[in-house]
């Protein structure tokens, strides 16, 4: 019999790439939709209708709905990745944030209970290395004291520790794994990475002027999401359940993406100014394709990124995933994520860039 697995967030980033790695596994595979008034469902429109991937309509917010999706399904594993997920939105929308990214974590749990499944379903949860925020040590390993630094890394604490209450009060299998950050071609296009690669790619092929970003010293430990999925799994298949760091254990700042990704886009750039005031400056560019010319200003700082309180010293230490999962952390290196990336972009803007033009030609747009 396939095992049956349930992803709640399946639309996202991870889901998709966790869906596809499962099925590659053998599994039956349910993942939860929620109604929205555009079916945007482009990360994952490549399995729709394939045999053995199901989609479900439910909401985090709607215990009723979870309750009765877990039964219907009667999963082996559940995947928790639903969360609204984006640090700076937490800021603006803290109790929509709570409400799905905490108790959601309630509801899933409390859904496996109800439906007596709490002996033979295990649970993923996906932490966050926002964990740490005001980080106590460096790197941060699944021993360092925790400082949520906003909403989103307040209601992850709660969903963090009620996993662990579940574990621990009801002896069910449910983990956290604490995921440092991780990105690929199909990351939300307002996180910084990907932020950066579309803007590095429209502004060579002179479809934007400037890319503006806020805090620019702030240091990650930036992954590729494909590695990360396998983890979520392997986390799942210990003999016992337990909490797990996940990052490459290399850091670099918001700065030295930019520089790489301008790169890989046919420009070097120089940095001049400080804090508010630096600006990224066109030194040289590759091939006269490139629609900018030396002197010109690609990058420059505005306020309106920045965060209240900001979270800007990340640096994870994988060794327990590496000796217990077996797990390689350096499988894509920072170089090889940011290189397709923008590759990737540099594609897909010269498709839209094409696609316009023709519609334009033909009357399709005006
Ligand atoms: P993402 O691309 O933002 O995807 C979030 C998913 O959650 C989407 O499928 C979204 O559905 C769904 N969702 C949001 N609110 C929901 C609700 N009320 N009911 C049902 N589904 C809802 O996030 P990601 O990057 O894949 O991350 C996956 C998980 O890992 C998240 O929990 C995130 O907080 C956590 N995490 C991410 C990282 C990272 O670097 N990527 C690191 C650590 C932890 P729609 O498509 O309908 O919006
Ligand atoms: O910011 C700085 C910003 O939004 C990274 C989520 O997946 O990873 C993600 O959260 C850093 C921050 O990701 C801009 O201030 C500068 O210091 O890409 P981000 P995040 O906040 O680290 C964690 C692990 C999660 O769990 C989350 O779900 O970059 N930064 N300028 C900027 N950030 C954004 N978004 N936009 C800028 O213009």
């Amino acid at each position: 019999m396939a095992k049956v697995a349930l992803i709640t967030g399946v639309t996202g980033q991870d889901g998709s790439y966790l869906s596809e790695f499962l099925l590659g596994k053998g599994y039956e595979v349910h993942g939860i939709i929620r109604r929205s008034s555009v079916d945007y469902r482009e990360r994952i429109a490549h399995l729709e209708g394939t045999p053995h991937f199901h989609l479900h309509y439910a909401d985090m917010g709607d215990s009723m709905s979870l309750v009765k999706l877990v039964g219907k399904v009667q999963p082996d594993e559940i995947y928790n990745l639903a969360a609204q997920s984006h640090v700076q939105v937490s800021f603006d929308a803290p109790e929509f944030t709570a409400d799905v990214d905490a108790v959601g974590v309630l509801r899933i749990l409390e859904a496996v209970r109800t439906n007596h499944l709490e002996k033979t379903c295990k649970i993923y949860q996906a932490s966050t290395s926002e964990l740490y925020g005001k980080v106590e040590e460096v790197p941060q390993s699944e021993t360092t004291p925790f400082h949520p630094y906003s909403p989103y890394a307040v209601a992850k604490l709660y969903g963090y520790w009620i996993i662990k209450e579940y574990r621990e009060a009801y002896d069910m299998f449910c983990c956290s794994g604490i995921l440092f950050n991780h990105e690929s071609e199909r990351r939300g296009e307002t996180f910084v990475t990907r932020k950066i690669t579309l803007a590095a790619a429209r502004i060579a092929q002179g479809l934007q002027d400037c890319l503006y970003l806020g805090n620019l010293d702030s240091l990650r430990d930036w992954g590729y999401a494909k590695d990360y999925v396998e983890c979520m799994w392997l986390i799942l298949q210990h003999e016992t359940p337990e909490d797990f760091v996940i990052a490459t254990g290399v850091q670099h700042t918001v700065r030295e993406f930019a520089t790489l990704a301008f790169h890989h886009a046919g420009i070097e750039l120089r940095w001049e100014g400080e804090g508010i005031n630096e600006k990224g400056i066109v030194e040289k560019v590759q091939g006269d394709k490139v629609q900018c010319t030396k002197g010109d200003v690609v990058v420059a700082v505005s306020p309106d990124f920045y965060r209240p309180t900001d979270v800007v010293n990340l640096l994870g230490d994988p060794t327990k995933a590496k000796r217990e999962l077996g797990w390689n952390p350096q499988s894509t290196s920072f170089e090889q994520l940011v290189e397709l990336m923008v590759k990737h972009d540099m594609q897909k803007v010269t498709r839209e860039h094409v696609n316009l033009a023709e519609f334009l030609e033909k009357g399709i747009v005006k």
